[in-house]
């Protein structure tokens, strides 16, 4: 299974993985996240196609567009593209439509390529939420099931947090990011090694390389 975004089907690996999965019939499932944009570059930049989910077409494989934002719905598309390509059925392509509700980074700013109006019904279709919903009707959740299901989920992120943190204040060698890519390290990053060397012990107070 692999996951890429809607900007991403512009990219020539996209169509080169696509067509090689098709013609070795290859159990491959491609799950592109249409989220409207790539950083500031909308769908409509990006193809002319209808769907993205009809370019799996143009390379024998089954493509299927469905709501992202329904976990259930996506949960379907993926068991029927699974169960497929485990029996020998090939490849599958799975659009699933969203929304990014949010910056793309946080050096990102949106105010200045889209408006609050075009997030704002998007909001309400959070997928978690419409779940929530659909399984508190059903009586298999309650708020209090959610209030504990949250506050695990908090406690999971601060632990992810604090190791996260643990580790950078650990003393790293900078050089350290020249080994373990290369058997025999290539002159350029050679030369680039040396000089930070020098750098490093030119400037031996010269911690934060961040
Ligand atoms: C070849 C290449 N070009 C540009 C970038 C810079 N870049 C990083 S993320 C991004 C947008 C990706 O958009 P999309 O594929 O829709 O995925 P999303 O982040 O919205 O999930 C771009 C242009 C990159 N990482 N690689």
């Amino acid at each position: 299974m692999t996951f890429f975004g809607d900007g991403a089907t512009s990219e020539g690996d996209f169509h080169e993985a696509m067509n090689f999965a098709g013609v070795f019939q290859l159990p491959v499932i491609f799950v592109c996240q249409n989220n409207h944009w790539a950083i500031s570059i909308p769908r409509s930049r990006q193809t002319r196609s209808q769907t993205l989910a009809q370019k799996a077409l143009a390379y024998g494989m089954p493509g299927i567009q469905v709501d992202g934002n329904d976990i259930l719905a996506v949960y379907a598309a993926a068991r029927e593209a699974v169960d497929r390509a485990r029996t020998g059925g090939g490849p599958t392509m799975i659009e699933c439509v969203t929304y990014r509700v949010a910056m793309h980074t946080t050096a990102d700013d949106p105010n200045r390529y889209r408006t609050e109006q075009e997030v704002e019904p998007w909001l309400k279709r959070d997928p978690i939420l419409r779940f929530q919903k659909y399984l508190k009707d059903r009586g298999l959740l309650d708020d209090a099931a959610i209030a504990g299901i949250e506050q695990d989920i908090q406690v999971e992120i601060q632990a992810a947090v604090d190791r996260a943190e643990a580790v950078m204040r650990q003393p790293v060698d900078p050089l350290d990011m020249f080994d373990h890519h290369f058997a025999g390290l290539p002159d350029h990053l050679r030369e680039q090694r040396q000089q930070l060397q020098r750098e490093l012990t030119a400037n031996p107070g010269e911690v934060d390389h961040g």
